[in-house]
């Protein structure tokens, strides 16, 4: 993309709504602009970054073996009506009157909108296990919307929802998204610790919820320092083992790591104490077992293999996707703006030219932009008469992690020089090697 074509506002100033540092840059950058309280439109920045982490976690899910599907985002309440949760979901439901005067919602989650897919098409225990999901906007009208995308009343949801014969099955469910979801924020440059939770308005008896540390985070947590050391990295997990996803579970629940909602300051006591950490959270997802509790009240059923009828057993599983984008922004910024990792990043090189208009500099940008393109990546140019002041400042806000900077003085000296924005060590080298280094960095993500 050349700059000079693209549509990127970026703000001078420090917008003064804007409490946390994620905020700040996001509106700062241009990713984002605000509608109405907790509501935005996602500027082409945003959007291409909201894009790239959709698609990690599409690939990470069909990985897991997972289906992915699209639900509307209006519901009807005849189904909430069913499970109970019409009246008990409160005023973070946002209800709407058709002009029928039927009564609709605008769904927070879907639970019964997938209960009712499932009770009309599957009826048979062989059609089990399996787990459908979709990545969908929600809307909850928080009481206090805040901190941008973080806590939006509008905002973009990952949900997957497991169908399982039994509860050995479903346990296996649970374990198995674990894993994805472990893999998904590796992929992101997060690290998301797994954390026992409360289930609140999803119901169930077994719950995780992941959380990236960060001050800025809204939750209070309690863990051992030993879980911090855990990766994931590419080991060889397989999705359809029970055992290879238990052992995964076992590892990552053994060290204490709990949310202030279920802490327990025995347990937490008991942990050697330089290992323990007590922090602030970012919840970016959470996985909930909940047995036959929607498809009882509804009337899922599947027939077993001994013939019997019996309610299937459940869990849901989120990924908050456009929470994300503020999570690894706290994670990752310095004073002058956002560092994306390698695996999220909206363009995967900036190319800075010195000075526009000189021939010379004009061809060794070009040959760098269309080599980039040729090998498959997404450089964005800025090829605007613009103070290189001003180029590098815009390109160290919207923190793309690598920039190649070309000039007269340098080319005369046969180099251009490669950045990195995570540390700002920069390095001289010819065109060529500037390319191969980049593409050779990326081979990898
Ligand atoms: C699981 C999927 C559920 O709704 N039903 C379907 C279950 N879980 S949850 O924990 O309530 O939400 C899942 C994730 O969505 C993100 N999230 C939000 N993101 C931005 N603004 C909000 N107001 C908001 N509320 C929830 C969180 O990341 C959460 O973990």
């Amino acid at each position: 993309m050349l700059l000079s074509r693209y549509f990127l506002p970026v703000l001078k100033e420090n917008p003064a709504e804007a409490q946390i540092a994620s905020h700040r840059l996001m509106l700062r950058a241009g990713m984002i602009k605000q509608s109405s309280a907790g509501i935005y439109s996602w500027l082409p920045l945003g959007f291409k970054i909201l894009r790239k982490l959709e698609n990690i976690v599409h690939e990470e899910q069909v990985r897991a073996g997972h289906i992915p599907m699209l639900m509307p985002t209006l519901q009807s309440a005849d189904l909430w009506r069913e499970s109970g949760r019409y009246e008990a979901y409160g005023q973070e439901m946002l209800r709407i009157k058709d002009r029928h005067e039927r009564d609709m919602l605008y769904g927070p989650t879907n639970e019964e909108l997938i209960t009712d897919i499932f009770r009309t098409h599957v009826g048979s225990y062989k059609d089990l296990p399996m787990t459908l999901y979709h990545i969908q906007w929600k809307f909850r009208d928080e009481i206090r919307p805040r901190f941008g995308v973080m806590r939006g009343r509008e905002f973009f949801m990952k949900d997957g929802y497991n169908f399982d014969v039994d509860h050995d099955s479903a346990l296996h469910a649970y374990n198995r998204h674990l894993v994805s979801y472990l893999r998904t924020y590796e992929r992101m440059g997060l690290q998301a610790i797994p954390m026992r939770a409360d289930s609140g308005p999803i119901g169930g008896v077994d719950t995780h919820e992941f959380l990236v540390l960060a001050d800025t985070g809204e939750s209070e947590v309690f863990y051992d320092s030993a879980i911090t050391d855990l990766k994931i990295g590419d080991r060889d997990v397989d999705y359809d083992s029970y055992e290879d996803c238990a052992t995964v579970l076992k590892e990552w629940t053994t060290p204490y790591a709990r949310t202030d909602e279920t802490h327990d300051d025995a347990l937490f006591d008991a942990i050697p104490q330089e290992r323990q950490r007590k922090s602030r959270g970012i919840e970016v997802g959470q996985i909930f077992y909940f047995g036959t509790k929607y498809s009882e009240a509804m009337g899922a059923t599947v027939v077993s293999e001994s013939g019997e009828r019996v309610p299937v057993h459940m869990g849901s599983h989120g990924i908050g996707v456009s929470r994300l984008i503020g999570a690894i922004i706290e994670a990752s910024h310095d004073e002058n703006g956002i560092i994306w990792p390698e695996g999220v990043t909206p363009f995967h090189c900036g190319i800075v030219n010195l000075k526009q208009g000189d021939s010379e500099t004009n061809a060794a940008c070009d040959a760098l932009y269309n080599g980039l393109r040729a090998l498959g990546l997404d450089p964005l140019y800025d090829d605007r008469k613009e103070r290189a002041g001003g180029k590098f400042a815009t390109m160290d806000l919207i923190g793309l992690p690598w920039r190649i900077t070309v000039g007269p003085r340098g080319l005369n000296n046969g180099v251009v020089e490669l950045t990195s924005r995570r540390t700002g060590h920069s390095q001289e080298m010819p065109v060529e090697t500037a390319l191969e280094r980049v593409v050779a960095i990326y081979a990898s993500h």
